[in-house]
């Protein structure tokens, strides 16, 4: 979830915001937006909640001397942390077959077959890393809290998914307004798993490196209105594939009965939709299909102009900056 700020880092000599060049820059990626913070925002369920807010400040501690390259922090859940893991899941898990896309249903079947997913205990981000890496070469580095839109896109373009790895406040399990490990783990990590949508993701990272502002606030505009809340036609029904969703029983009930407003997805149209993120979307944008979504938002992303190009070099995982004539 990623939202728009300004965090432009003026470099003298050039006009081009800085970028990450290579996996270990990632390390400076890491600009936080504390914007649903438990110690200062009243309406967090956790702001009355001392041991909660505890809990959340060890975690994040965790995540923010985190170096690239270190073997993930695991977290040892308590079993309060536990049982709210598995009540989201239960929950979700009897809605997805009639809600979910394909795609994402097949990654789930993987991990719950192969990488110990289930409601008995909260992944570690560790063993769910390996399993992507082996599938479509994505891999996982711990995040504090909310990133802003340009840090976060950016490390797409690595094939890295910054991940919150504390859990949402045990009194409102089926909606959080921020991201947390539920959200991670169940809406975003099973998209992760499907080549297609590794690549593209990867794709729309590349689009935002040394992008600037005003082009990071439109691809981050419609990568919520795609990975984040998309919904997409599958044998002619609509079906969730935004991680957003998919992670918040309440919100994709809603999405998908008759009350929210539908709109089709056009990335033109959607990148100057304005959203809100304190609570369900009042309008959802459909694709024609799955694959429809892709090569729209490919194409789109293809037109973002900058005065350079960039390569990416999976051998050395960084990036090579090539002027262009
Ligand atoms: N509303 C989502 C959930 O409850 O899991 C989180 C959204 C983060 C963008
Ligand atoms: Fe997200």
């Amino acid at each position: 979830l990623r939202r728009v700020v300004d965090d432009v880092r003026p470099v003298p000599e050039e006009k081009v915001p800085w970028f990450p060049r290579q996996l270990k820059d990632l390390d400076r990626c890491n600009m936080l937006i504390t914007k649903f913070d438990p110690d200062m925002d009243q309406d967090h369920p956790g702001y009355s909640d001392p041991e909660y807010r505890k809990r959340r400040a060890f975690i994040s501690e965790l995540a923010s001397t985190y170096k690239q390259g270190e073997p993930l922090p695991t977290v040892d859940y308590t079993a309060e942390e536990v049982a709210t893991w598995r009540e989201v899941y239960q929950q979700l898990r009897s809605i997805y077959p009639g809600l979910a896309c394909r795609q994402f249903l097949d990654g789930l079947q993987q991990l719950e077959k192969e990488s110990g997913y289930g409601e008995e205990r909260i992944p570690q981000l560790r063993e769910v890393s390996a399993f992507l890496k082996e599938r479509t070469g994505f891999q996982l580095r711990p995040v504090a809290g909310l990133l802003s839109a340009r840090d976060f896109l950016n490390s797409l373009a690595f094939r890295v998914f910054q991940c919150t790895q504390y859990i949402r406040h045990p009194s409102r399990p089926m909606h959080s307004p921020e991201p947390d490990c539920c959200h991670e783990l169940l809406g975003h990590i099973p998209m992760l798993a499907d080549t297609e949508f590794a690549q593209f993701s990867q794709e729309i990272g590349l689009a935002s490196l040394g992008a600037s502002d005003e082009d990071i606030e439109k691809l981050s505009t419609l990568y919520w209105f795609t990975v984040e809340f998309g919904l997409c036609k599958q044998n002619g029904a609509v079906k969730a594939y935004g991680a957003g969703l998919l992670s918040s029983y309440g919100e994709l009930v809603y999405a998908l009965s008759n009350e929210p407003e539908y709109k089709p997805f056009d990335p033109e149209e959607t990148a100057m939709q304005p959203y809100q993120d304190q609570t369900y979307q009042p309008v959802y944008f459909v694709s024609e299909s799955f694959e429809d979504a892709k090569t729209k938002l490919r194409r789109y992303s293809a037109t973002i102009k900058r005065p350079f190009a960039v390569r990416y070099d999976p051998f050395t995982c960084s990036v090579e900056v090539l002027d262009q004539p």
